[in-house]
């Protein structure tokens, strides 16, 4: 539908109305049976669990394309500047619920399904997660398709269409990870479209010849991108946006010559190697550097996705110094940071532009989010491979390197360096604004990485704290609190969440307080079920649930949970009758499968868990579980249930989170330490409804100075002395001295993360912590606390921000 003209019928701006899509179950179930029978093939009687999910989702999918068809046509018929999002991840979960939600359809559907003899919640659980990410980077960018939407801001997702999403976890050896894949395609995926006609060639390789001030680059292989289509449909139907993710496939799909002569494995090659390229996510979150076939992967999709930009572009218009006005390119970290000289090369060598304009051109496109300070996530090209792979473009930021070092000839600033090429300069350089997703991050960035880069382009660094969508986080993880919401600041606070603020006169109501209490019981008495179900542990659903979900790094520091959770075991042994507050300790997360250090922690873990469940004098105060494979369905069923939510990363390596406004929003109160939006959650909710602990991120760099920081730690501290020493001592590796050794050294030692030197504070505020669940009746008003004051964290807040700041755009509703 996006090649029309406006001379074609129905092509023409149609008013958005406001209302949302009236429909009753009688005709949801006449679609849901269309298309059972005539697109799965079956008729009630034989219709699986699978065909049902399928016909749900095609009925609601149906639903989707009035709204997706309206928005496209309003960005055509006004000509409206459109958002591009670049993002090499988009960890989206599921969509069914989601979508229902949106089109106003929850009751409807819940009806219509059940009136056909199958249990909704069953057939929306058969949805496998899209796990196209990796963590909160991934979600992020989901959470921003949501809001776009919501917003009315025309605005296309632009990822990879792998084939396999993040790997699957298990503890299937001893309470070690262990990985295998994920194959969420293995099923048809109810809500794509395929366009084939929206198809690039995309080379790699080969040569560049001289060509007067341009160039032409004659790759040596090639591969065609191909388009799939999901629409993105926001709050109450208004607005839908697309998601275009790119899947590769060969030109040439079956060497027939090599068939025909019996090699059947040479006859598949062509096809197997293209269809690499989107293969599989690469599952680390902040490493992995210089793999070939992930360069090729960032190019495959960033130069697809220009390609598009550009041909959309050149449909409506027929001047490229216009493009500014018309397009906004936001590069979801350095990922996509090909964008600026894939532009470039595109403008100079495709169109004739003029190098140092079409730079210009390119910039007052291009925004660039950095999500990291991390020294190992700045990513780094060895020159040698983007001059192998991208010979063009390895020129053209050569070129681009040239004349920024000219510009600023006392300033020593580069792109290439040391035989490598930095993306995170390059993007800077590129971009007309670069954004971290924090205050404190922020900051961090203007003072560390880009300090000389900021000094010579003032103002080009803008903060954008990140957010989450109301929508999946609030109303679809937490139905029971998002009634009472309703209930009592009235309806229409989900696209409005600043609205929750309404809800504070209410928390000196004891009545509110027994009803917001009511609700996180029901919903921890939910999450014990499923726990014992699953895991075959009772957990007591009347003690602290105490939760630590995300990746597993060191700077996230789950072994500081971990040492004291050890601790605290040993206490409660030393002194059972010391009225200790029952808790609930539950982790979650994967680590990256080269990761040793992360992976020896989930290993410890596990084991501490088993030790300290074993414990029949400690069995009703301390519970230790971990469910495996931990994801965004899984985190939608935590997080609702969570009365502690521990953010304890070291100061200064945690650029936002996200997790923790959701634990937040969900009434649980923080322990955390003054990092990332922990910062800005603490000011909102008063730092009497927060746990605060540990070192700023500048006395971590002070306490760092002293190289034995970790030894003097543990020294004044017997409780970490002896935790650490029970580790040694086997306790937790029936006997085995040896077995987490690498840990236990670096603790002792180098200690980077500071664990040791925070652990006091962390146990002091755990204390406080415990003291505080005493006064049952005060922990539910601070919970509530955090619910009313962190309406600020909707991921619709945060895209208006760039709407404004970044994008330049205004909404189209
Ligand atoms: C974040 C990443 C990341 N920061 C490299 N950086 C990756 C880096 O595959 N890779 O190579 C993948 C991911 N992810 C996270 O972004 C931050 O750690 C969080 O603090 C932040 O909330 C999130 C969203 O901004």
């Amino acid at each position: 539908f996006e090649k029309g003209t406006s001379a074609q019928s129905g092509w023409y701006p149609t008013k958005i109305s406001k209302e949302t899509l009236p429909m009753d179950s009688t005709e949801l179930r006449q679609s849901i049976l269309k298309h059972l029978e005539f697109s799965m093939g079956k008729d009630l009687v034989h219709a699986s669990l699978y065909d049902m999910r399928m016909a749900l989702t095609l009925a609601v999918r149906d639903r989707v394309i009035e709204p997706w068809f309206r928005a496209t046509r309003a960005t055509y018929a006004a000509q409206s500047k459109r958002v591009y999002y670049l993002s090499m991840e988009f960890l989206i979960g599921r969509l069914l619920e989601d979508a229902i939600m949106n089109v106003g359809l929850t009751e409807a559907a819940h009806e219509a399904v059940a009136g056909l003899g199958f249990d909704f919640e069953t057939v929306l659980a058969d949805e496998p997660d899209a796990a196209l990410g990796n963590g909160g980077l991934g979600r992020l960018a989901a959470c921003f398709l949501d809001s776009m939407s919501t917003l009315g801001c025309p605005a296309y997702g632009y990822g990879i269409r792998y084939e396999h999403g993040l790997f699957r976890q298990s503890f299937a050896q001893d309470g070690r990870q262990v990985e295998t894949a994920e194959d969420w395609l293995r099923q048809a995926h109810g809500w794509e479209f395929e366009r084939p006609e929206a198809s690039f060639r995309i080379g790699f390789g080969g040569s560049v010849a001289e060509n007067g001030r341009t160039a032409i680059w004659t790759p040596e292989d090639a591969v065609l991108a191909k388009a799939y289509d999901t629409p993105i449909v926001g709050w109450q139907g208004k607005w839908a946006n697309t998601l275009r993710l790119w899947g590769a496939e060969a030109l040439t799909a079956f060497d027939l010559a090599a068939f025909n002569k019996g090699d059947f494995t040479a006859a598949a090659a062509p096809e197997a190697l293209a269809r690499t390229i989107s293969r599989v996510l690469y599952p680390d979150d902040t490493t992995e550097q210089g793999k070939e076939l992930r360069l090729k992967q960032e190019f495959f999709f960033t130069a697809a996705s220009i390609r598009d930009i550009l041909r959309r572009f050149n449909a409506e218009h027929s001047d490229l110094s216009g493009l500014p006005s018309r397009v906004a390119i936001q590069m979801n970290d350095t990922h996509p940071a090909i964008a600026g000289p894939e532009l470039v090369r595109a403008l100079v060598d495709e169109s004739g532009m003029e190098f140092d304009t079409a730079v210009e051109t390119a910039r007052a496109c291009l925004g660039y989010t950095n999500h990291t300070l991390m020294p190992e996530a700045l990513e780094r090209w060895p020159e040698e491979l983007m001059s192998r792979v991208l010979p063009r473009h390895m020129q053209i930021i050569e070129r681009i390197d040239e004349s920024h070092a000219k510009a600023h000839p006392k300033r020593n600033v580069s792109i290439v360096e040391n035989g490598e090429v930095k993306m995170g300069e390059l993007s800077f350089i590129m971009a007309n604004k670069v954004n971290g997703v924090s205050a404190l991050h922020t900051e961090l960035v203007k003072d560390t990485v880009f300090a000389e880069l900021n000094a010579l382009h003032p103002g080009r660094i803008v903060n954008e704290t990140n957010g989450v969508t109301p929508r999946r986080w609030i109303k679809g993880a937490n139905p029971r609190l998002s009634s009472l919401i309703t209930d009592t600041i009235g309806a229409g606070w989900e696209d409005r969440l600043e609205r929750l603020v309404e809800l504070e006169p209410a928390i000196a109501d004891k009545g509110f307080r027994n009803q917001f209490a009511e609700i996180k019981a029901r919903n921890k008495r939910d999450l014990a079920d499923w726990i014992e179900r699953d895991m075959g542990i009772a957990v007591n659903p009347a003690a602290m649930f105490d939760v630590q979900i995300k990746r597993f790094h060191e700077y996230k520091r789950q072994h500081l949970n971990i040492l004291e959770t050890i601790a605290l075991w040993q206490e409660i042994r030393a002194n059972p009758g010391a009225g200790w507050a029952p808790r609930v300790k539950i982790f979650g997360g994967k680590a990256a499968p080269g990761y040793v250090m992360a992976k020896e922690i989930i290993h410890l873990i596990n084991n501490v868990a088993r030790v300290i469940n074993a414990d029949t004098t400690t069995r009703d105060v301390l519970t230790v579980v971990y469910p495996p494979n931990y994801n965004v369905t899984m985190a939608e069923r935590l997080i609702p249930a969570s009365d502690l939510s521990e953010q304890i990363s070291t100061a200064g390596k945690e650029a936002s989170g996200t997790g923790n406004m959701k634990f937040s929003l969900n009434g649980a109160l923080t322990i955390g330490t003054l990092d990332g939006a922990n910062v800005e959650i603490r000011d909102l909710v008063g730092p009497e409804n927060f746990f605060l602990f540990g070192m700023t991120a500048s006395e971590v760099v002070e306490c760092r100075k002293t190289p034995d920081h970790a030894a003097r730690a543990i020294k004044a501290s017997n409780r970490l002395g002896a935790a650490i020493e029970m580790i040694e001592a086997g306790a937790f590796s029936n006997g085995d001295t040896e077995m987490y050794h690498g840990l236990t050294q670096n603790l002792r030692g180098h200690d980077y993360f500071t664990v040791c030197a925070d652990f006091d504070s962390y146990w002091d505020a755990q204390r406080r912590v415990d003291a505080a669940w005493g006064d049952q009746d005060n922990w539910t008003r601070m919970a509530a606390i955090n619910t009313a004051r962190t309406g600020w964290f909707s991921s619709d807040r945060t895209i208006q921000g760039y709407m404004a700041d970044v994008w330049k755009i205004t909404p189209m509703i």
